[in-house]
């Protein structure tokens, strides 16, 4: 297993969820006298990780749901960046983890193999409880001047000083010199090969005992999808596609949930105490406790810890996670988002509430700059559905997508049904397409638009050609993946020299790529308000009225 470190305290929550993916697997495939899911999961932290807020999230339902296989390390060395941490870190960190019911193995030289050792063995005794043990530590140690100081931490001790290090730690060896005992004391090649043939031997006696459960966890370890996956997914969508329900795309996507998840075990769920308003839940949730596994994993109020954890249940395999939250709160959970992208993960983050539409919460509650900036993320496919059938295959294409992350962003209100038929179903995997040509097939302009505003697009295009305007209407539910179609099937879709306006209930600024200077925007240029949906959308100009308006205004 491994994760790409590097922002503070996520490298620690990563390890929450890989510990916690253990749990969920063991409890799945363990048989009596068949632990094939049995290993630690170790993580080393400095003080840095401590001050991040997200170790609070992570630790916090690392201690509640008893994560006994975590096993920590605490470099305490009393410095980071800019000295001696006492004035700004003065936390009793061992009294902090045992708030959290951690098990702490306090005070423990840092500098001694056999503390250290015997720490372990502790923390390994100490089952149902996660460990934590706090090393004290001298950074730099060895170097005569600048051992204990920050000056270590980033950067290159410098020729004199390293110098000055060799006789003071007996080191006689040219740079880069390693001394052939020093290799084989830390080579577990040998080590390593002995246990892994024994967990394969074991592994091949749980096949012969356990042939389906065998085949289940070679599939879910190799990330493979069901071997009926496609076939399975093409039919949901029809069956979603004949049932033409005008639902509010949350729905749609539980229903998704519902619809997949039956023939998709690893799909791990969560949300961040918004399982009622994301829709997260469906009828095979269940909720991973301190005493047993699960699918469904309720992280508390914990959004950036969530997706934190998230990529660690994805790195440790096994386990396609979907967590859920307010698309406001996206802003929290962010950094792990773009951790996720970096390390081209499959993992689905799933946004509710997706717009003004929302309501009365009010403009703290309201998105508006999100849906664009999450797509601003490299490698992130950022979904936003019109409808039940768009909701369908957002979900099957993210699960389907082994080389990055997806954010589903879904509407708390109700969204028109939108026929379409089989052929255009299949161009929604394009990320953009004609959901409604211009009557004469001659469009005097191209609407773009996504999820809630799709509706609005529609009955724009219909009142314009009362008035002989013909429109064509895009949906581009997935910009990214419309971007990485070939330049001829984009330009059948957004038609070079037809003037284009795009509606989308987010910040204007991103939709001039695609309409250009000579284009227009319906869009939001300010924070929302608090009032009714409806009365937010006639006041910010998402009207029939003011999009034909603007239609007219460019041709
Ligand atoms: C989220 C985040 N903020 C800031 C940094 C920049 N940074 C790197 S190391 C560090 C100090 C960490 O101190 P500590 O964990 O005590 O590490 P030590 O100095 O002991 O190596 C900082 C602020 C970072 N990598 N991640």
């Amino acid at each position: 297993m491994e994760t790409t470190t590097g922002p503070l305290g996520q490298g620690l929550t990563n390890a929450v969820g890989m510990a916690l993916a253990e749990k969920i697997l063991a409890a799945e495939f363990n048989r009596p006298d068949f632990d094939i899911v049995n290993h630690y999961s170790y993580a080393f932290l400095g003080d840095g990780c401590l001050m991040e807020g997200i170790s609070h999230e992570a630790c916090s339902l690392a201690g509640t749901l008893g994560l006994g296989k975590l096993i920590c390390f605490y470099d305490d060395n009393g410095i980071s960046i800019d000295g001696h941490v006492e004035a700004w870190f003065s936390d009793d960190t061992p009294k902090r983890f045992e708030a959290y019911g951690w098990h702490v193995v306090p005070n423990v030289n840092g500098h001694d193999p056999v503390a250290i050792e015997s720490a372990i063995e502790a923390a390994k005794q100490a089952s149902g409880k996660p460990s934590m043990i706090c090393c004290k530590t001298v950074i730099g140690m060895g170097s005569p001047n600048k051992a204990g100081t920050h000056e270590v931490h980033g950067a290159a001790l410098g020729d004199a000083e390293v110098a000055a290090s060799r006789p003071h730690i007996g080191w006689n060896h040219l740079p880069f010199e390693i001394p052939q005992e020093i290799y084989d004391m830390w080579d577990s090649h040998t080590k390593g090969k002995k246990l892994e043939a024994e967990w394969t031997q074991k592994l091949d006696e749980y096949t012969k005992k356990y042939p389906s459960e065998a085949t289940e966890f070679k599939r879910r370890m190799a990330g493979e999808l069901p071997a009926n996956w496609h076939e399975h997914v093409d039919k949901l969508i029809s069956r979603v596609n004949e049932k033409e329900e005008t639902i509010a795309s949350r729905k749609a996507s539980q229903n998704a949930i519902e619809g997949l998840a039956s023939v998709l075990p690893e799909l791990v769920g969560g949300s961040a105490d918004l399982a009622g308003s994301n829709l997260t839940l469906w009828s095979g949730s269940k909720g991973i406790s301190r005493e047993t596994g699960g699918n469904y994993i309720y992280y508390g109020v914990r959004e950036f810890g969530m997706s934190a954890i998230m990529n660690g249940l994805s790195l440790h395999g096994g386990i396609i996670p979907y967590g859920a939250t307010f698309l406001m709160f996206s802003e929290y959970a962010r950094n792990a988002l773009r951790m996720a992208a970096l390390m081209k993960i499959r993992n689905l983050f799933v946004f509710t509430h997706d717009s003004i539409g929302l309501g009365e919460d009010g403009p703290t509650h309201q998105p508006v700059e999100q849906t664009a900036t999450l797509r601003y993320i490299p490698n992130m496919d950022v979904w936003r559905p019109c409808d039940s059938v768009e909701s369908t295959v957002a979900w099957a294409r993210a699960i389907e997508r082994k080389d990055g992350p997806s954010v589903l962003i879904f509407s708390r209100q109700t969204l028109p049904f939108q026929k379409r038929n089989a052929a255009v179903i299949k161009l929604i995997d394009k990320g953009g397409y004609i959901l409604s040509e211009a009557a004469d097939g001659k469009p005097q302009a191209i609407i773009i638009a996504t999820g809630s505003e799709i509706g609005l697009a529609m009955n724009a295009q219909t009142a314009l050609a009362e008035t002989g305007i013909q429109v064509r209407v895009v949906s581009m539910p997935c910009t990214s993946l419309f971007d990485r179609q070939d330049v001829a099937y984009r330009d059948s879709v957004l038609l070079k020299g037809v003037k284009r306006v795009a509606v989308e209930a987010g910040i204007a600024d991103y939709w001039h790529k695609y309409v250009g200077l000579e284009g227009a925007v319906v869009g939001m240029t300010t924070f929302g308000e608090s009032a009714p949906a409806s009365d937010l959308f006639k006041h910010f100009g998402f009207t029939i009225e003011n999009v034909v308006k603007t239609v007219k205004s460019i041709i």
